[in-house]
């Protein structure tokens, strides 16, 4: 496997992670979100399918998180992305593979082509500040270097009750530390994105069954978090009673501001699938790119665990 690097002359820096397997060179280009003045519409606009059905109700857009100061990459809290497939160079984990889409981070979306320590951490925030109100509560926990976009909306087709987008998680909180950063998909104020086995999409205390171990040195997946969820997509249900929605996306980092997460996502759109509260793991598959599959059960709301209290770092 080869790795590079590549900085582009444009009002975004851009980082090519690359990676080889079977001879076929795969590549996640993140373009760095350094530019006040359109940062907004850009995550916005990156995180919809094409032809999302999605209407933003203009003046209702909000961002939380840093824009990177153009100088120093390592400031840009969040990208969009294209290219995301993810080939693991040993053993039987699956083929990472995303629509186009976007990244919020809790530290610096200027991932590195590798995973080159267990405690990857940009403390972007001053120490106490960056909460997410939504997510403070969802998790119980103070949250810290918090990175959100919200909009209202409206969905075109009068047949389409949710919304759903897919993503992968990752996160250096795994395995070695019990603090559980967290990302949440808020439609009308509910979060929908909980792991098939019910619980939140963040690193639990003492379990590790829900993520995908990267260690460092193992050369496994071309990208810096030493956790990876699976490829998962989230609906999120309308609330009947309202003319227009909400949406926030969000990730932070919880009770300290250390060990980073990230969320890749993308391709939200409106939907007639039922059954909110649910994420459909993808048909598994090495090259093709993974579809949602059959809607598995309910999750019921609210029966997700807050989980441990919180713990220092070890
Ligand atoms: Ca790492
Ligand atoms: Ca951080
Ligand atoms: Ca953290």
């Amino acid at each position: 496997m080869s790795l590079s690097k590549i900085f582009k002359i444009s009002a975004s820096a851009s980082v090519v992670l690359m990676g080889l397997s079977s001879g076929k060179a795969q590549s996640l280009t993140l373009n760095l979100l350094e530019s006040p003045g359109t940062a907004i519409p850009t995550l916005i606009n990156a995180v919809q399918a094409p032809t999302s059905g999605i209407n933003v109700i203009a003046g209702t857009e909000s961002f939380q998180g840093k824009i990177g100061d153009g100088t120093n990459p390592n400031t840009a809290q969040s990208a969009t992305y294209t290219g995301f497939s993810l080939v693991p160079t040993s053993g039987s984990t699956p083929t990472l593979i995303l629509p186009n889409g976007i990244l919020l981070t809790s530290g610096t979306a200027n991932l590195p082509t590798s995973n080159t320590a267990n405690n990857f951490s940009n403390n972007l925030a001053q120490p106490g500040s960056g909460s997410n109100a939504a997510l403070s509560t969802l998790s119980g926990k103070n949250t810290f270097d918090s990175n959100a976009i919200s909009f209202n909306f409206t969905l075109s087709d009068p047949k389409d009750i949710s919304v759903e987008a897919d993503f992968i998680f990752g996160t250096d909180e795994f395995p070695t530390q019990s603090v559980t950063d967290i990302f949440g998909f808020f439609v009308d104020g509910v979060n929908y994105a909980k792991f098939p086995d019910g619980s939140l999409i963040s690193n639990p205390v003492g379990g590790a069954t829900n993520f995908i171990n990267n260690p460092v040195g193992g050369g496994l997946y071309p990208i810096e978090y030493n956790g990876l969820s699976q490829h998962f997509t989230v609906v999120g249900l309308l609330n009947p009673t309202l003319t227009t929605h909400t949406i926030q996306i969000a990730v932070a980092d919880t009770n300290d501001n250390i060990f980073d997460s990230g969320v890749f996502i993308g391709n939200l759109k409106g939907s007639n699938a039922g059954g909110g509260g649910i994420i459909t793991p993808p048909e598994p598959g090495p090259t093709t790119t993974p579809e949602p599959s059959l809607i598995l059960g309910l999750v019921a709301l609210g029966a997700w665990g807050i989980g441990s209290k919180a713990k220092r770092k070890v």
